[in-house]
C-alpha cells in the first residue's frame, strides 16, 4: 500500500473560483452555467466568491484565462460554452484553439482550468450535455475545478 495519498476533496468553502461564459449558443451555455452554479453552492461556495465572466465565443476565452490567470485572484477557471458543427470548418479552428489555448494558459500558469466547453456535431448532443440525458457537463466542470484547487493547495502546502 501507499504510504501517501495526495487528493483534492469536494468542498468549495474558502475558494474563489472564475466563471468564463460565451455568448455564442446561449441556450446551450447558460444551461452549463446553471449546473456549474448548482455545483458551486452546494458544495459550500457563498455567491460573493464566484466572479462570472462573459465572453464573445469559444474562441475568447484562451486570452480572457490568461488575464484572469495572471491575476492570482481565483483558486480555479471554469470554461463554459459550446462549439457546434456547422457545414463549414469553423468549427475545428474554434474548437481547437479554444482547447489548446485553455490548456496552455492553465499549464503556464499553475491555476486550475476546468474545461466545460461542449464540442459537438449535433444540437441533439449540445442539449444532452447540459442538463439532458447527458448529465450536466457545466456541473461536472465545477466539481473538477473545486477537487483541483483543493489538490493544488494541499500540494503547495507540502
Ligand atoms: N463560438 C462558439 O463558442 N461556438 C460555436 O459553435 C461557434 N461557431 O460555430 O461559430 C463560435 N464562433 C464564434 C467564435 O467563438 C468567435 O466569437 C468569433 O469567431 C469572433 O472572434
Amino acid at each position: 500500500m501507499p504510504s501517501r495519498i495526495i487528493e483534492g476533496d469536494l468542498s468549495a468553502k474558502g475558494l474563489r473560483f472564475a466563471l468564463v461564459v460565451g455568448r455564442f449558443n446561449s441556450f446551450i451555455s447558460e444551461r452549463l452555467l446553471a449546473g456549474a452554479l448548482d455545483a458551486l453552492t452546494r458544495t459550500g461556495c457563498p455567491d460573493d466568491a464566484i466572479e462570472i465572466v462573459r465572453v464573445p465565443g469559444s474562441w475568447e476565452m484562451p486570452v480572457v484565462v490568461r488575464e484572469l490567470a495572471g491575476q492570482k485572484r481565483h483558486d480555479a477557471i471554469i470554461c463554459l460554452g459550446a462549439v457546434i458543427r456547422g457545414d463549414t470548418p469553423h468549427f475545428d479552428y474554434v474548437a481547437g484553439e479554444a482547447a489548446k489555448g485553455i490548456g496552455q494558459a492553465a499549464a503556464e500558469s499553475g491555476i486550475p482550468v476546468a474545461f466545460g466547453v461542449l464540442t459537438c456535431n449535433t444540437v441533439e448532443q449540445a442539449v444532452d450535455r447540459a442538463g439532458g440525458k447527458g448529465g450536466n457537463k457545466g456541473f461536472d466542470a465545477a466539481m473538477t475545478a473545486i477537487e483541483m484547487a483543493q489538490l493544488m493547495r494541499r500540494l503547495r502546502q507540502g
